[in-house]
């Protein structure tokens, strides 16, 4: 006879936390969000951890490097996503690695040859006001001179003018060495006030430009989340299939840590996959499981040597799996169980194995729910997915600007290995949609208000860690009435605002 659980699997919106005493050290301010990302045994620190609990979803619709820089940059991790060649998904972790905090390679560039109407135009274009003048207008080659809005008057000047007679030339230009640290090209702008420094190598090829403004951003990120070597910290998805080959590419391009992706994580493929993986590196190439959503899935990926297991089948904005397969677990039952399941693995060998819930977090406050039921991280794709920093184009739909957000599982996609069963190479049906998601502008602006809720909900409840979190929180269900009665109710409201 089929098993039968005794409850109905419940998701977020059906818990409330009920507050604990607030004490006078509970304020925002001493919050700290600091998180395990892998493995670690008892007394010791894991060996990689998250500034913030938030990674971003392994989907070509949400992680590439630009959303990976931005989310390093706020203290939180990108998984790039592998549903791309190898090369391409190489070409995504180098170009995390290589961007230089406050280094930035120059996108508006000019030869002497050039004209003012061509420095007009580019300005126009870019909205850059300083322009690289160098030897074939390319970013990287010989820097001849520059070009800011000091150099020009056009109520003057004629618009054919020749870029080399009135640009400030390379001789009487202030500029930083190869290898130049951050702090000292800062020095330096701040001893000549200067708005920029140009860096360049020995035979004087331009390499970047350190800007005084991107000082100013730079430290106003004090939860960076960089490596031994001061580089961004990323992570790569993966998959069962062509694992032999893209591992080792991904680990010479410098990626922190790899996950694999998979709609359904308890089976065979995974097994080995991160057995192979734990082999062959012996341990030292991390990597994550996933999606498991009970303790049986948990701890098979445990045994098989995975560094954090993921939660969640069917709760993504995106995933039709539920209805289309007929499997999937609330993801709220599925946290809660996997977490009892990490904690006995805990207190029997002493190790902690890291859970991140996957999908479905659709309200802030869901988050700090996930957090509270035992999940160290959350993964998001929809969330991510709205800001500018994401991969996909911003189009305006009727007087509302949205970005494009589609399922791995979907015909768009075609990330067939995701749910791959070991027979054929196609996805026999649909698994995920293709949708829009309201454009909400910059990641740092979005996540500073997140954070802010998330600290303030943990300060009403008495915990200003997540460990602290997860040992006190006091949870609630809540019935279908009462769930009406936590929005606005009764009332006329005059606009949506929060
Ligand atoms: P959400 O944050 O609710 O948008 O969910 C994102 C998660 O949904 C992903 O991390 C992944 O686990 C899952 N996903 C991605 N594609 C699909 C699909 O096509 N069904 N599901």
């Amino acid at each position: 006879m089929a098993y039968y659980y005794e409850d109905a699997s419940r998701t977020f919106s059906e818990y409330l936390l009920v507050p604990n005493l607030t004490r006078t050290d509970c304020v925002p301010s001493n919050v700290n969000l600091k998180t395990p990302l892998v493995k670690f045994k008892r007394g010791e620190k894991s060996p990689l951890q998250l500034n913030i609990p938030f990674v971003s979803a392994i989907m070509q619709s949400v992680s590439n490097d630009s959303l990976a820089i931005a989310l390093a940059r706020c203290g939180g991790l990108s998984f790039i996503y592998c549903s791309q060649s190898i090369e391409e998904e190489v070409e995504m972790i180098k170009k995390v690695k290589r961007f230089k905090a406050g280094f930035v390679v120059s996108d508006a560039n000019l030869t002497p040859e050039h004209t003012l109407k061509d420095v007009i135009q580019l300005k126009k274009k870019t909205g850059h006001s300083t322009i690289a003048i160098t030897e074939d207008g390319t970013s990287s080659t010989r820097l001849m001179g520059l070009v800011t809005t000091r150099d020009y008057r056009i109520s003057r000047d004629v618009l054919d003018k020749k870029v080399s007679e009135f640009m400030t030339p390379l001789s009487k230009l202030i500029v930083g060495q190869e290898g130049i640290s951050l702090s000292e090209a800062n020095d330096i702008i701040w001893e000549h006030k200067l708005n920029n420094l140009p860096i360049i190598d020995k035979n004087q090829n331009l390499l970047y430009f350190v800007f005084r403004k991107d000082y100013d951003d730079h430290k106003e990120n004090p939860y960076e989340l960089l490596d031994s070597e001061k580089r961004f910290v990323v992570g790569a998805g993966i998959n069962t299939r062509d694992y032999e080959e893209r591992v080792p590419e991904l680990v010479k391009a410098g990626a922190d840590i790899l996950c694999v992706d998979s709609s359904d994580g308890f089976s065979e493929w995974q097994g080995r996959t991160i057995s192979y993986i734990k082999n062959k590196y012996q341990g030292s190439v991390k990597v994550g499981g996933g999606n498991v959503v009970d303790r049986e899935g948990f701890m098979y990926l445990v045994n098989s040597g995975a560094d954090f297991v993921k939660i969640g089948i069917g709760g993504g904005s995106i995933c039709i799996t539920r209805e289309q397969k007929g499997i999937g677990r609330g993801q709220a039952t599925a946290v809660i169980e996997v977490a009892k399941a990490r904690d006995d693995y805990y207190k029997e060998t002493g190790i902690y194995v890291p859970i991140c819930s996957d999908g479905g977090i659709v309200h802030d406050y869901h988050i700090v729910l996930a957090l509270a039921m035992g999940a160290d991280f959350v993964m998001m794709g929809r969330y991510f997915a709205r800001f500018d920093e994401s991969p996909t184009k911003k189009v305006k739909l009727g007087n509302n600007y949205v970005k494009e957000y589609w399922g791995e599982g979907s015909n768009r996609a075609r990330n067939w290995e995701r749910y791959d069963l070991g027979e054929g190479d196609k996805l026999h049906f649909e698994e995920g949609v293709d949708s829009y998601v309201p454009y909400a502008g910059r990641l740092q602006d979005n996540l500073e208000g997140t954070l802010s809720k998330i600290k303030s909900t943990m300060c009403s409840c008495g915990a200003i860690s997540i460990e602290e979190l997860q040992r006190t929180a006091r949870m609630s269900l809540v019935s279908s009435t009462s769930i009406i009665e936590g929005g606005a109710h009764d009332v006329i409201l005059k606009e949506n605002n929060y």
